[in-house]
């Protein structure tokens, strides 16, 4: 009778579960995509979808063309490449070839023909605008995060010259050259008309901080962000210190924005790769609970890329409120690692934190990764659900929906509005 009971409750919830986390919209909180009207900066379409960085790295592993060969070839060259090596020669079965795949199924095509040339058709039908929001419908995206960097020729331009805003597109500033390699960033800034100079005097800082003031403005930006090697510190003497303390941090604060650091990036460990050539290592997350314990009145955003930084980064956002998790980046974006990072986030910070970000860099992409993502947190939850049913609390449907709204961003815009300390 008990296992009877359990059966039934155990099929209710998924069928509830099923419901909730497939029709709730999401806050994608970050991505690589841009405003469509950022004058053709947002990617999209089956060629762009083949040569994503994620499948170019795999496809590298299959032939033996030297580097510089495959990038002197054309987009489409290069994805009748990915195509032939990762899906024709082989079983696509890595999570990023599994993406295309559930792609193109939702987009109503059948990859079973395995026909490239008329994927290529299909996708010529469509003009941006109503692809745009086809995509947004079928990935149930409500807000889509931009990362935004004046430090990127392209973006800066159109940024300077100004263009109607897409208000599902929202910006978030990215800073990497200030902080990865200021003697380059200081060389921009005097550049565009910042008088900085090599120390950190007072004026330079406050350059800094003009500079950042007016990006701020010009993109209406949400939060700051930046990604970090895994040997990041905070130590007294290194630039990045001086300039998180001295123009981020109070930047930040005045803005009342959320600086959001992501850890644990080993750039260009093989350059040959370009954008595929990035690697990965543990941080050490001392600098985190440093800053998040000496600055309590900032508000910090943070996901790391080391497995083995997860457990860690749960304990420390038990310590600290102003340290909000977020999302399954990069190397940790595939199912196992989603339901574990997930289940364990769950069990230690019930559900203040921000399950995915899907990372995207092509529109179409919000497709597969939400699509991945809901499945496995639906999973989950079941579990989680099921064990306080188990000790006599049924969660109502209200509940439920309140929870995964949380889960999908509402945990999020509620951080970004918190009052600091
Ligand atoms: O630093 C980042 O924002 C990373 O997500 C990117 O640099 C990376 O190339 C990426 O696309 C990961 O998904
Ligand atoms: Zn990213």
């Amino acid at each position: 009778m008990h296992t009877q009971v359990t059966e039934f409750r155990r099929t209710a919830l998924t069928a509830l579960l099923d419901r909730v986390v497939w029709n709730t919209p999401v806050i994608d909180i970050h991505t690589h995509l841009y405003d469509p009207l950022m004058g053709g900066l947002l990617l999209w379409g089956i060629d762009e979808l083949l040569v994503y960085h994620y499948l170019v790295a795999e496809a590298f592993r299959r032939i033996e063309t030297p580097y510089e060969n495959f990038w002197r070839l054309t987009k489409t060259e290069q994805a009748d490449i990915v195509w032939n090596e990762l899906f024709v020669k082989h079983s696509p079965i890595s999570e990023a070839c599994r993406g295309v795949l559930t792609t193109l199924h939702r987009l109503g095509l059948d990859p079973r023909q395995r026909d490239l040339a008329l994927l290529r058709k299909w996708f010529a039908q469509w003009d941006q605008e109503r692809y745009v929001n086809r995509c947004l419908e079928l990935a149930n995206v409500r807000t889509v995060y931009m990362t935004n960097s004046p430090f990127d020729d392209a973006e800066h331009s159109v940024w300077q010259k100004g263009f109607l805003r897409d208000e599902r597109f929202v910006a978030a500033l990215r800073v990497d050259p200030i902080l990865v390699n200021w003697p380059e960033a200081g060389a921009k800034l005097r550049q565009w008309g910042y008088e900085v100079s090599e120390g950190f005097s007072r004026h330079t800082i406050s350059e800094i901080r003009r500079f950042l003031a007016d990006w701020s403005h010009r993109i209406k930006a949400r939060y700051m962000m930046v990604s970090l090697p895994p040997e990041f510190t905070c130590d007294e003497t290194s630039d990045c210190a001086s300039l998180i303390r001295g123009a981020v941090l109070p930047h930040c604060r005045d803005f009342n924005m959320p600086f959001a650091l992501m850890l644990g990036v080993k750039r260009a460990v093989n350059p040959g790769l370009q954008l595929a050539g990035d690697a990965m290592g543990r941080s050490d997350l001392s600098t985190l609970a440093h800053l998040c314990a000496n600055y309590p009145e900032n508000r910090f955003l943070v996901t790391v890329l080391s497995r083995e930084n997860q457990h860690e980064l749960c304990v420390l956002a038990r310590k600290f409120r102003n340290l909000h998790v977020f999302g399954c980046w990069w190397f940790t974006n595939v199912p196992v690692l989603i339901e574990e990072t997930t289940r364990m986030r769950l069990e230690l910070i019930g559900t203040s934190f921000t399950a995915q970000h899907s990372d995207a860099r092509v529109i179409d992409q919000l497709i597969y990764k939400w699509e991945h993502s809901r499945k496995v947190l639906a999973k989950v939850l079941l579990d989680k659900y099921s064990d306080i049913a188990a000790a006599g609390w049924e969660p109502t449907a209200a509940e439920v929906e309140r929870d995964v709204k949380q889960l999908l961003g509402g945990a999020f815009e509620e951080f970004l509005k918190t009052a600091t300390e």
